[in-house]
Formats: structure tokens, sequence, C-alpha cells
């Protein structure tokens, strides 16, 4: 097998490069390791960045995200007891727009299937051959069979866990990782999100999230140690514990439905820097994660692959290496921006372990000043509503 751009990971960040590739007359093949059916049920992010709405859009797959996604303009944040709102929306009329991952995943499929481009799915990608050489090769396991991908290009995009990132020889080194002592317990539930309890709570039994995937189905989060036993949360349990932590001093309560799913995510901040090496890139989780409070990851990644898609155009059809070369440290402003919020955000509403009444004062005049003062509501808008791209 022979293409020019071998795309590792059919996850938001592969799918999309593979899309703006092929509206560039670029061919590429998407190696994915799992099932569609693993892929399509993923439940992920939900809060997408104008600029990533945009982007659907541009390059054709925004159609249904136009109908179904859902814009919203303002933040609540709760703090002591209270809510607190801010608008979200800026001069130009820039918001966030909730649609889950797994649709924007879908939208991608469905359009890859229908223009019958390669995406095998089932075909883990085991190494990655001369990465350094003009004819990187991909081995990769597919219908019982080991096989090769020959490329002029290879794009990363398998996730944190993935096997490109180790290709890039100063990779450890040009790393850098931050661990929180907490995760989040994560719940879908079937049930109308109620708009009037939304967003982050701080409470001193820990945070809270309330946030939508649909008109009819909820994301909501609990704060909770890494060691919980979360087999002994009964459903309603979980529906308690989010009342008692969003609770605002008014009668409004979430409506409560079935628990579709639970999950457990550990909170962590993480950069490669070193997102570059010869004929491969990295883009998206495989080069950085982010704490989810800031809803960065999968905004990040567009931002990642509409450097990485343009670079291999001006590469592959002129030969001109100024954008790949300049690949990391244009991304990298975007990348360490994103990060440095979500970590402002993290560290604001939750508590830590064994956190002083100290700390849970400087807490509230974080929140305070976001929500209170001209300058923070400006800092606190824009970080949301992320940086314009470069590319
Ligand atoms: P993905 O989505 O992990 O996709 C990588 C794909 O690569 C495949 N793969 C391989 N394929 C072949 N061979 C191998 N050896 C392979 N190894 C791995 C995997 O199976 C997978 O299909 O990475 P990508 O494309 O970079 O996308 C990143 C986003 O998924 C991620 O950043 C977001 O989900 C983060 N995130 C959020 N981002 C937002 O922008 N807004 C949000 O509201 C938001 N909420 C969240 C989130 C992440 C969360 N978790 C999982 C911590 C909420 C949560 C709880």
């Amino acid at each position: 097998m022979r293409t020019q751009v071998g795309i590792i990971g059919a996850g938001p960040a592969g799918l999309l490069l593979a899309r703006i590739l092929q509206v560039h007359g670029i061919e590429s093949v998407v190696l994915e390791g799992r099932s569609r059916d693993h892929v399509l049920a993923r439940i992920r992010a939900g809060v997408l960045e104008q600029g990533t709405v945009d982007t659907l859009n541009e390059y054709g797959v925004g159609e249904r995200l136009m109908h179904e996604g859902i814009p919203h303009a303002e933040m609540q944040l709760r703090w002591a007891g209270r809510r607190h709102a801010l608008p979200l929306v800026d001069e130009t009329n820039r918001r966030m727009t909730t649609y889950g991952q797994a649709k924007v995943v879908r939208d991608l499929i469905d359009l890859r299937e229908t223009d019958h481009l390669p995406l095998l799915f089932d075909a883990p990608v085991e190494s990655l051959e001369d990465v350094n050489s003009d004819r990187p090769r991909i081995r990769f396991a597919h219908d019982g069979q080991q096989r090769t991908l020959e490329c002029d290009f290879i794009a990363g995009c398998d996730g944190f866990h993935g096997v490109s990132r180790q290709y890039s020889p100063d990779a450890e080194e040009k790393s850098a990782l931050r661990e929180y002592p907490y995760g989040w317990f994560g719940v879908l539930v079937e049930a109308a999100p109620n708009p009037e309890i939304r967003g982050f709570a701080h409470t001193t039994r820990g945070a809270a999230v309330c946030s939508a995937r649909s008109k009819t189905i909820g994301r909501l989060y609990l704060q909770v140690d890494p060691n919980e036993n979360l087999d002994a949360w009964s459903d309603d349990d979980i529906w308690n514990e989010l009342d008692l932590r969003m609770q605002d001093g008014s009668n409004n309560r979430l409506n409560r439905g079935r628990i579709l799913q639970r999950d457990f995510a550990r909170l962590r901040a993480f950069v490669c820097e070193s997102m570059r090496y010869g004929r491969l890139c990295i883009a998206g989780d495989a080069a950085h994660i982010v704490p989810p409070s800031g809803a960065k990851g999968l905004n990040l990644a567009v931002g990642d692959v509409r450097v990485l898609a343009e670079a291999l155009r001006r590469f592959l059809t002129k030969g001109d290496t100024d954008l790949i070369d300049r690949y990391s440290e244009i991304c990298l402003r975007r990348i360490w921006h994103s990060v440095h919020w979500s970590c402002l955000l993290t560290d604001a509403i939750h508590m830590a372990p064994g956190q002083s009444r100290f700390d849970t004062q400087m807490q509230y005049e974080a929140l305070q000043h976001w929500v209170y003062t001209e300058i923070g509501r400006k800092h606190f808008v824009s970080s949301m509503l992320g940086l314009p791209y470069e590319v």
C-alpha cells in the first residue's frame, strides 16, 4: 500500500486532517486500531469553540452541527452556595456551541465513507520505520495479516496512549507533565439539561460540572479522589451529590433520568514540545492533554490539524518546507495558552486534598475577579472562546 499521508488514528484530529487534505487534493489513508462501533460510541468532549465550528463548516462537515448544535451565551459559576453568571460572547458574536464529540466523529466518518476514501478500522499500528527518510513506512495489522503502508509523510493522531510520539527521539526530554490529585467521575444521563443549572460549582465537598450533550442528554461530573470506589455509588447517590454541590439557594434542581454511562478520568496536563521529527508530525492528544475543565482538548486538536494540513499542502504540492519546519512552534503558542487557562480554571474550582481555608479564599477571589471585574471578564471570555488561528 502507498499513499501521500498515512494518518494514524480516527479521532477528531486524524479524521479532520484527512478531510482537509482531501479538499486540497491530497491522498491519505486513515488507520484506526479500534472497531468502528467502538470509535462511534466513545463519549468525550462536547463544547466547541467558534473556530472549531467555523472550521467544520469551511470543510463541509457542518450540516448536522448547524441543526443540532446548541450555541450558548452564558457561563454559570457557583461558589459558596451562590450562583453567578457571566456572558460568554465577544464583541464579534463568537460563542461556544454544545455538540458531542461522538457526533463530530460520526459526521467525519460518514463523509469519508460516502466518498469511498480509505479508512481502515481494526487496523492497529505496531511500528513506524524510516521516519527520518523521504519514504517512511507504517507497519500495522489488518484482517489477521501484517501490512505496510508506504507514505510521503506520517501524521500521528493516535491520542495520548498512541505509538507515534515515541518515534521522535527527543519527545521525552521535551515533555512536561502535571498530574492532579483528583479526577472526574462522569455520567451521561437521559434527562433534559436544566438551563438554570449549568457550568461549574466550587464546593468544599469538591467540584461539580453540569453540561449538556443535546436537548435531552446531560453530561455531569463530580470531582472525586482517584482511589474512590465508584462501583459503590448508586444512581441516587450520584444525583444527591450533584444536587448538593450545585445548590445555590434557589429551588432549581437537575432533572433526573436514567444514567446511561459512567466513567472516570484522571485530570492531567501534558505537553510534548517535539511535535515533528523528519517525516512525522504528531497532532491532538498525541502531543498534549489538558484537564477537561477548559473544554480545550478537541478544540486544540482542530487548531493543530489546520496548521498541519496547510503545511503538508505546501510541502507536498510545492516542496515548500517553511511551514512544516515551524509546525511545532506555531501550534505550541496556542497549546500553552490553552493549557495555562485550563490549569487556572482547574485550580480555581477543585478542592485539593488537605486544602486550607486560606486556599479556598484565594479560589473565591479568582472566581470573583473573573465574574465581577471588567478585566477579569475579558480574560475569562477570551480564554474560553480561544485564540484566533495563525494558519
Ligand atoms: P483521540 O480522540 O484520543 O483519538 C485517537 C485515535 O487513535 C486511535 N489509536 C490508534 N490507531 C491505530 N493504531 C494505534 N496504535 C493507535 N493508538 C491509538 C485511538 O483508538 C483513537 O481512535 O485523539 P484526538 O483525535 O487527538 O482528539 C482529542 C480529543 O478526543 C480530546 O482532546 C477531547 O476528548 C478532550 N475533551 C474535551 N475537549 C474539548 O475540546 N471540549 C470538551 O468539552 C472536552 N471535554 C474531554 C472532555 C476529554 C475528557 N476525558 C476523556 C478526559 C471531557 C472529558 C471527560
